[in-house]
């Protein structure tokens, strides 16, 4: 039986989800998994690595869907909340998809494609609440467990495939790590397709048989709220939702800051990640909280893969050093170790490494080298044995609020608009979002940049949608008529100021 499943059986009475609807133990969702399990597999006695996609609100209800489709043999597929219907179709097919599950937020979102496609729709809350006969199949470690999409240097989201034995890794370095306990307790406010959100809050804290409370969406007060009940002790969040909460934690009186501030120096950890963190924020922070956070660095091919310590020494500005059982080097152009002091990209092998690109084995083999590591993409130096984050060998690739976002995924969308003529997207520095996107778009004839906004709306996902647009002559190009980005990216910064 895998790790992440004991805990549901060494505690069936305690309480392991808070969510909007009540509290949740591991044995309701023991139950409620292997009743959504049976349901998936009717007479079969296998899912046999089916993949499974499920449009599910953060909760109970969520977790009891991913269990369920591992219990009974399946992949799971959980697809992003925010997500307009092109976006969702192109995850949906793209993984192969044989069955859609919705909660009755969600059941009208998919319905007509659903219909159109033939593909079974099952509403959760119509599965009933009986057992039903099947066993439910033995699950061997190598088998496929989840496909995560992932934006990169491709102008479509790639799917990310991992075992059992790939998350149990990830899950165990980072409770080892973090000396995660059931004694702890912790909130998930982050989106759970992705590896933030799914593993190091939600799988570690149920692997650990800690308790998990969910807030669904993100909201700023709401989170002071739970904090002031004094039940949390491990916090994590993108660094965008820590310069949130600062703005929200200055607009209180005094009173409700100081007994914010009791409450959460009662908390043991407090963690960043997915995005650098800026020394500004974590500065603020740790004068709002008494909290200087731990940040770390992971991606989601491979998990987490170097941390600050939990009980040594932190730096700012640092993301640490490898995680046990995480191999990592870094590299030149020639795949060579560097000197010391010389800059390399990050490269990462170990069992908490994915297994492939779904359905994309070119990309998978570009993505690694002969010997088997995996080229992050990311380049780092290390300082006096801390590794330090300096940039990306693509520009094409935006981080905004801890979500990775392609620029020629939106670029290939703008040009589909009919007065788009040409168009350059690009990450510009922001301290709240860590970078914004802009687009510069070449059109004779469009109207507003309102319009096209509003378009765009229903191609992609708002948070893809670029904040800056301004309409150009023409683009930046280079002796070989290649767009020059970090030209484009100069005219926004310098516009800005
Ligand atoms: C929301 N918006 C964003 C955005 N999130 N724009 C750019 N980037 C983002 N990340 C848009 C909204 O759609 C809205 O657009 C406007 O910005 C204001 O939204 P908001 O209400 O202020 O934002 P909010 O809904 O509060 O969301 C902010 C957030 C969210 C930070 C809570 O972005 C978030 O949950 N980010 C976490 C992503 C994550 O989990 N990444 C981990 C990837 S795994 P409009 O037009 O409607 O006004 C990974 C590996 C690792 O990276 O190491 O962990
Ligand atoms: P994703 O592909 O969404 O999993 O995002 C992974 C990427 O997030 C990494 O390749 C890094 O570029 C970035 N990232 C994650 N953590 C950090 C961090 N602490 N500092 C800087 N960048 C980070």
């Amino acid at each position: 039986m895998i790790s992440l499943f004991h805990n549901a059986l060494r505690f069936p009475e305690k309480i392991g989800i808070l969510d909007h609807l009540g509290e949740h133990t591991y044995g309701k969702l023991w139950e409620r998994s292997a009743q959504v399990a049976n349901h998936l597999l009717q007479e079969k006695g296998d899912l046999n690595q089916a993949r499974i996609a499920f449009l599910v609100d953060p909760g109970f209800a969520f977790v009891a869907t991913q269990w369920a489709i591992w219990r009974a043999g399946g992949i799971a597929v959980p697809l992003c909340l925010s997500y307009p219907l092109p976006s969702l179709a192109y995850v949906i097919e793209d993984s192969q998809a044989s069955c859609l599950i919705v909660d009755r937020n969600h059941d009208k979102v998919l319905d007509s494609y659903a219909k159109e496609k033939g593909l079974p729709l099952l509403l959760l809350d119509d599965i009933p609440l009986r057992q039903g006969k099947s066993s439910l199949p033995t699950l061997s470690l190598d088998r496929g467990a989840l496909i995560l999409y992932t934006s990169g240097t491709t102008s479509l989201p790639k799917g990310v495939l991992s075992t059992h034995a790939t998350l149990e890794s990830q899950i165990r370095t980072l409770i080892h790590a973090w000396e995660w306990t059931e004694k702890d307790h912790t909130l998930c406010l982050l989106p759970l397709h992705h590896v933030h959100g799914l593993i190091n809050i939600v799988s570690c804290a149920l692997c650990a048989g800690a308790t998990l409370e969910f807030l669904h969406p993100f909201e700023a007060n709401q989170v002071f709220d739970i904090f002031l009940k004094g039940n949390l002790s491990v916090f994590m969040a993108v660094p965008t939702i820590y310069f949130k909460l600062i703005s929200e934690f200055d607009s209180y009186s005094e009173t409700r800051k100081n007994a914010l501030r009791t409450s959460m120096k009662r908390m043991r950890l407090m963690v960043s990640g997915s995005a650098a963190l800026p020394q500004s924020v974590m500065e603020r922070w740790q004068q709002v909280s008494g909290h200087y956070l731990l940040e770390r660095y992971g991606m989601t091919e491979i998990g987490m893969a170097i941390s600050n310590p939990y009980r040594g020494k932190r730096r700012a500005g640092y993301i640490g050093m490898p995680l046990p059982g995480v191999e990592v080097r870094l590299v030149n152009e020639q795949n060579q170790d560097i000197l010391p002091g010389e800059a390399g990209e990050i490269q990462v092998k170990g069992p908490s490494v994915f297994a492939k690109y779904w359905q994309k084995p070119d990309a998978t083999k570009k993505s690694f080298t002969q010997d088997g590591w995996f080229k992050t993409g990311d380049i780092a130096c290390i300082e006096r044995g801390y590794y330090k984050i300096l940039g990306r060998d693509s520009v094409d690739i935006i981080k905004s609020g801890g979500y990775k976002l392609s620029a020629l995924e939106i670029e290939e969308v703008l040009r589909k608009h009919p007065q788009v003529i040409d168009c350059a997207v690009v990450g510009i520095a922001d301290e709240e979002w860590g970078e914004k996107v802009a687009a510069g778009i070449v059109s004779s004839e469009l109207n507003s940049i309102s319009e096209i906004k509003e378009w765009l709306k229903s191609q992609l996902p708002s948070y893809k949608i670029p904040k800056l647009i301004r309409i150009l002559e023409e683009l930046p190009r280079n002796a070989m008529g290649k767009v020059v980005k970090n030209e484009v990216k100069k005219y926004f910064s310098e516009t800005l100021n």
